[in-house]
């Protein structure tokens, strides 16, 4: 399973999700919440535009999990937990989580290197771009942009 908030999805996701599911059978991606980080969106929106944007690929399953992800992990059966890492600063966030979560019931994290192209796109800068409007228009599906430009002008 791929996990992530996906606040919103952006093309750096969406290439993770597409060669993750060239390595595996059946990939689920799952919108959960990071507490650390504040929302634009809320649950049921990030899945609907993560519906949309994983349309075309066959053995993707896209889901919502609140709690634990490796609780999450047993409900569904899933074996690994994949993560795209964008640099250092990722590997230092995701390393003590890949090992919490393998000490917590031996789940394994693979970790999937972005595409050099995508390595500085995340959802935080999309969206501070975005808000001061500037073109995201080459980060997202635009479905997405729809939706985020929007959210923006709801929230001015
Ligand atoms: N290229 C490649 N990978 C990328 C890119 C890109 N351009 N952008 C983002 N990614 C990767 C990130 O590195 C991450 O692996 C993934 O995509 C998702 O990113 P985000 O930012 O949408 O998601 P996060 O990091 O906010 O999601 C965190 C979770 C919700 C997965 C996490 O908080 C969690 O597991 N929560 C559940 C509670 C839990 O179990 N906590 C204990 C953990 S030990």
């Amino acid at each position: 399973m791929c996990p992530g908030s996906f606040d919103p999805v952006t093309y750096g996701h969406l290439d993770i999700f597409r060669r993750a599911s060239a390595l595996f059978d059946e990939l689920v991606v799952a919108t959960g919440t990071n507490i650390s980080k504040s929302r634009l969106f809320d649950p049921d929106e990030r899945l609907e535009m993560l519906r949309e944007a994983c349309a075309d690929l066959p053995n993707v399953t896209v889901m919502g999990f609140t709690g634990l992800i490796v609780d999450f992990c047993k409900d569904i059966d899933a074996h690994a937990i994949v993560k795209g890492l964008r640099g250092g600063n990722d590997y230092e966030y995701e390393l003590p989580m890949a090992q919490m979560n393998a000490h917590l019931t031996g789940v394994e994290t693979v970790f999937v290197p972005t595409t050099a192209s995508l390595g500085y796109v995340s959802s935080s800068l999309v969206k501070e771009v975005a808000s001061l409007g500037g073109d995201i228009s080459a980060f997202v599906p635009p479905a997405v942009l729809t939706r985020l430009t929007k959210k923006l002008a709801e929230r001015e």
